[in-house]
């Protein structure tokens, strides 16, 4: 029976604190800043949260770099944060991921007396005390290089059953094909051990993939493009020898959204932009910045059709106020009547012609290919800054959903 009392603490992952936001210079300057700036003041603002909620320690399960550069403004504010945590006898574990793999030696960081930093790419742990008593065990490692393939749960042993064991793992499920999978590992690995609370990083959506014991996700503390929507943050984790109680606590400096949105009887322009800057109102707060991506269905009654031109007109003019306020609404793309709804996997198999198309989508895997001469291209070069790896997708995407847009509305079998 153990005999311990409870404890609290931070559990966040992925900070990505030097995040670039490349594919994003082209906006306005003011808007640009908050966005570049989001990931540092999320961090903040995640310290200032473990100051109040009074945590025992923090942890910052992996990537708590986006690249090696690791910009000296990023390190100043981990620094700076983590000393003031220091200054609430608040102890900090950090392990490094696949993105700032053998950050240590690379950025040659230094860390104030409170902040324990796994080295390793085997598992080793710390020991945690409170009040000079131990009181768990944290397990961990960090990847020495970018691919850790193999399987980790293995080397996590508890080395003293009277003590929590909290174990800190930057990996996938075996099974997730979304993404690299690094340090592979499946539900019944760690369930298997004798863990008590699994602190998990890798995937930025936030998830909870098992209750027990806990194995939690707490996905970025702050969105880095339009895919990672809606609010970013951390748990506060109250561990005791009977229950495990999670919160989950916002943390986001800027709030990506893809929103979908019905209007009727819109005859005119006019009637067009009203409901648009109704909708921006609806959505516009005290206290948040917000980057949407909308889609916007017209339904029969409305007699309007607004064209790809008209919709650069009406975001310049919707958005172009925005720049002025500290907290915004900023409508990043705009689709109208793009809806075409189509089986893609019935389609794939039919022998129509769309058919075809999405058969040869799915096997050309690189769009560097067909675009390499638009990359090299020095007005693009000057103008878009594309992250390739992000953009790539979507671009795949939206290529097939205009063909197929295009062969719907002509009738796909019409022959002439
Ligand atoms: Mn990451």
């Amino acid at each position: 029976m153990r005999d311990l009392k409870s404890i609290r603490f931070l559990h966040a992952a992925d900070l990505h604190l030097d995040s670039p936001y490349k594919g994003m210079k082209n906006l306005p300057n003011s808007i640009f800043k908050d966005i570049k700036e989001s990931t540092l003041m999320a961090f903040n603002r995640l310290i200032n949260l473990a100051i109040d909620q009074r945590v025992d320690f923090v942890l910052f399960v992996g990537d708590l770099f986006d690249q090696y550069s690791a910009s000296i403004k990023s390190r100043m504010v981990l620094k700076h944060g983590l000393e003031k945590l220091k200054e609430h006898n608040i102890q900090v574990y950090i392990s490094f991921g696949n993105h700032d793999y053998r950050m240590q030696e690379k950025a040659d960081l230094s860390f104030p007396s409170n902040t324990f930093v796994f080295t390793s790419q085997s598992v080793s742990h710390f020991v945690c005390e409170k009040h000079g008593k131990p009181l768990a065990q944290i397990s961990g490692f960090s990847y020495e290089e970018r691919d850790v393939t193999e399987k980790m749960v293995g080397q996590y042993d508890a080395k003293d059953n009277s003590l929590y064991h909290i174990a800190m793992l930057h990996g996938s499920l075996q099974s997730n094909n979304d993404h690299d999978t690094y340090a592979p590992f499946l539900l019944n690995d760690l369930k298997g051990k004798q863990v008590d609370y699994w602190a998990l990083g890798h995937i930025h959506q936030r998830q909870i993939i098992l209750d027990r014991p806990y194995a939690v996700y707490p996905g970025n503390i702050q969105g880095r493009h339009i895919k990672e929507t809606g609010k970013k943050g951390c748990y506060i984790v109250d561990l005791s020898p009977h229950q495990t109680q999670l919160s989950f606590f916002p943390l986001q400096e800027v709030m990506f959204l893809q929103k979908e949105l019905e209007l009727e009887g819109v005859n005119t322009i006019d009637d067009f932009l009203h409901a648009l800057e109704q909708y921006k109102d609806l959505l516009k707060t005290e206290h948040e910045k917000i980057f949407l991506r909308l889609t916007i269905q017209l339904d029969e009654t409305s007699q309007i059709d607004v064209n790809v031109e008209q919709i650069e007109e009406i975001l310049n003019m919707i958005n172009g106020p925005e720049e002025e306020e500290k907290y915004w609404v900023w409508i990043q793309d705009m689709k109208v009547n793009e809806d075409i709804s189509y089986n893609r996997v019935e389609l794939k198999d039919s022998n129509q012609f769309a058919g075809e198309v999405i058969k040869t989508i799915d096997e050309g895997k690189e769009v560097e290919k067909y675009i390499q001469d638009l990359l090299r291209h020095h007005t693009f070069k000057k103008h878009i800054h594309w992250n390739l790896d992000e953009v790539k997708d979507e671009i795949k995407e939206e290529a097939e959903r205009l063909i197929i847009k295009e062969l719907m509305k002509n009738g796909d079998d019409h022959a002439d």
